[in-house]
C-alpha cells in the first residue's frame, strides 16, 4: 500500500474519485446492490408488461458489469472515517492499525478549550485500485468541565459536508464525478473500557449523531479489561444504547452472500479492539501485537480481541453498504429537510405532485408577498414615526414660546424696577439739587449781612480816633 500526499486539517481538495453511490457505475455495480436491484427491477417488469425475448446469439452486453467495475477503478474510490472519543484513547493508532501504516499527526493534550475536528485526507493505492481516504479524528473530546456542547461541533461538522455536497448537486454546472465528497460514510465511536455502563457524554453524543451518520461503537483498548467483564461490559453497552433509542449500524443481512457473516457480526458489537503500531516477531511471522511484563497481546488474534472482525467488516465486506447507506439515508434526510426548509415540495395540499416550477412560483409569491408586507409595516412605522417626530417638535417650540414669554416678562419687571429706580433717583437729585441752590442762597446772603456790619464797625472805629 502506498500513501500519497496528505492534505492539511480540513482542507478537503477536490480529487478525481469516483462519484458518489447514487451516480457511480459501482453502486449498482457491486454484488450487494446487483442482487438487490435485481430482485426489485425484475418483478417491476414484470408487472409492468414487459415481453421478455429470447437471444439468437451472444450479443455482449453482458460484460456490462465488468465496463462499470473498469470505469470505477479508474476514477478511484474514496471513504471518510469520523473517530469520535476521549483523548487517548487510542484513535490515532487504530487508524494507523487498520490501514496497516502510519498516518503523521501530532498526539493531542488534554488541554484544548473545546472540541475541535481534525482531518486529514491520504491518497492509498492497493494492487490497482485508488482510494481517498480522509480521517476525521475529535481533538479535546471529553477534556472540558462542562461537557454539555461537546457534541455541537461534531454535529455541525457533519451537516456542513452534507451542506457542500447539497450546493453541488444544486449548481447548475455541477461537476459531481470530480467533487471531492466529503460526507462521512461511518463514525467509529470509541467507548472507554471502564467495564461499567456507558457514559452520559457517549449517550447523547451517539444520539445527536445517530440519524446522521452510521454509527459502529468499539471498545477501545480492550486490553484493559478481563475477558468476562468485557463480555458482561458488551452486553451492558448494548442495553444502555437500546433503552436510550440509540440506532447504531447494522451490518446489512438482505444480500444473500454476506448475510450470515454479517448476522454473526451484528452479535459481536461492540467491537473490542487494541492498537498497535509495534510489530513483534511471533513464532517466525512479524505481527502487530502490545508487549506487557506478564504477556503479548496480538492485534490480530481473535481470541484477543475483535480487530479482525472490524477490520473485515468495515474495508472488507461493508465499506460500500456504508457509502451507500450514507447517500440513501442519511443524506437523503439531510437533503429533504434542508429543501422543505427552503419551501420545495413534491405534492400541493391536494396530494397532487408539485412541479420545480410551481414550488418555485410559489415560493416567489410568498416572498413578495412578505416583501409587500414588510414595505407596508415600514411604510406605517415611518409615517408614526414621522408624526411622533412632529409633536416633540411642536411640544418643544410651544416650551420655547412659553420659555421666551417668561423671559420676556422677567425683562420687562426688570425694566419697570429700574426706570422706578432711576426715576427715584434722579428725584433725589433734583431735591438735593434745590437743597443745594437755597443752602448756597443762604450762604451768599450771609455773607452779604456780614460785609456791612464790618463796614459800620470800621467807621465807629476811625470817629472814636
Ligand atoms: N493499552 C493500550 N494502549 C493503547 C491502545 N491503543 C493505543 N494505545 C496507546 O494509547 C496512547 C494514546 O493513543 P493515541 O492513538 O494517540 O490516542 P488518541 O488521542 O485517541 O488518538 C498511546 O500511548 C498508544 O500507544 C490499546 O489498544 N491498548
Ligand atoms: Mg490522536
Amino acid at each position: 500500500m502506498a500513501i500519497g500526499a496528505s492534505e492539511p486539517s480540513g482542507s478537503l481538495a477536490p480529487w478525481p474519485c469516483r462519484a458518489p453511490a447514487h451516480g457511480c457505475p459501482l453502486g449498482p455495480g457491486t454484488a450487494q446492490a446487483k442482487r438487490r436491484r435485481a430482485g426489485v427491477s425484475l418483478g417491476q417488469k414484470a408487472g409492468e408488461g414487459c415481453r421478455t425475448v429470447p437471444l439468437a446469439g451472444h450479443v455482449g452486453f453482458d460484460s456490462l458489469p465488468d465496463q462499470l467495475v473498469n470505469k470505477s477503478v479508474s476514477q478511484g474510490f474514496c471513504f471518510n472515517i469520523l473517530c469520535v472519543g476521549e483523548t487517548g484513547l487510542g484513535k490515532s493508532t487504530l487508524m494507523d492499525t487498520l490501514f496497516n501504516t502510519k498516518f503523521e499527526g501530532e498526539p493531542a493534550t488534554h488541554t484544548q478549550p473545546g472540541v475541535q475536528l481534525r482531518s486529514n485526507t491520504y491518497d492509498l493505492q492497493e494492487s490497482n485500485v485508488g482510494l481517498k481516504l480522509t480521517i476525521v479524528s475529535t481533538v479535546g473530546f471529553g477534556d472540558q468541565i462542562n461537557k454539555e456542547d461537546s457534541y455541537k461541533p461534531i454535529v455541525e461538522f457533519i451537516d456542513a459536508q452534507f451542506e457542500a455536497y447539497l450546493q453541488e448537486e444544486l449548481k447548475i454546472r455541477r461537476v459531481l464525478h470530480t467533487y471531492h465528497d466529503s460526507r462521512i460514510h461511518v463514525c467509529l465511536y470509541f467507548i472507554a473500557p471502564t467495564g461499567h455502563s456507558l457514559k452520559s457524554l457517549d449517550l447523547v453524543t451517539m444520539k445527536k449523531l445517530d440519524s446522521k451518520v452510521n454509527i459502529i461503537p468499539i471498545i477501545a483498548k480492550a486490553d484493559a479489561i478481563s475477558k468476562s467483564e468485557l463480555t458482561k461490559f458488551k452486553i451492558k453497552i448494548t442495553s444502555e444504547l437500546v433503552s436510550n433509542g440509540v440506532q447504531i449500524y447494522q451490518f446489512p443481512t438482505d444480500d444473500e452472500s454476506v448475510a450470515e457473516i454479517n448476522g454473526t457480526m451484528n452479535a459481536h458489537l461492540p467491537f473490542a479492539v487494541i492498537g498497535s503500531t509495534e510489530e513483534l516477531k511471533i513464532g517466525n511471522k512479524m505481527m502487530r501485537a502490545r508487549q506487557y511484563p506478564w504477556g503479548t497481546v496480538q492485534v490480530e488474534n481473535e481470541a484477543h480481541c475483535d480487530f479482525v472482525k472490524l477490520r473485515e467488516m468495515l474495508i472488507r465486506v461493508n465499506m460500500e453498504d456504508l457509502r451507500e447507506q450514507t447517500h440513501t439515508r442519511h443524506y437523503e434526510l439531510y437533503r429533504r429537510c434542508k429543501l422543505e426548509e427552503m419551501g420545495f415540495k413534491d405534492t400541493d395540499p391536494d396530494s397532487k405532485p408539485f412541479s420545480l416550477q410551481e414550488t418555485y412560483e410559489a415560493k416567489r409569491n410568498e416572498f413578495l408577498g412578505e416583501l409587500q408586507k414588510k414595505e407596508e409595516e415600514m411604510r406605517q412605522m415611518f409615517v408614526q414615526r414621522v408624526k411622533e417626530k412632529e409633536a416633540e417638535l411642536k411640544e418643544a417650540e410651544k416650551e420655547l414660546h412659553e420659555k421666551f414669554d417668561r423671559l420676556k416678562k422677567l425683562h420687562q419687571d426688570e425694566k419697570k424696577k429700574l426706570e422706578d429706580k432711576k426715576k427715584s433717583l434722579d428725584d433725589e437729585v433734583n431735591a438735593f439739587k434745590q437743597r443745594k441752590t437755597a443752602a448756597e442762597l443762604l450762604q451768599s446772603q450771609g455773607s452779604q449781612a456780614g460785609g456791612s456790619q464790618t463796614l459800620k464797625r470800621d467807621k465807629e472805629k476811625k470817629n472814636f480816633f
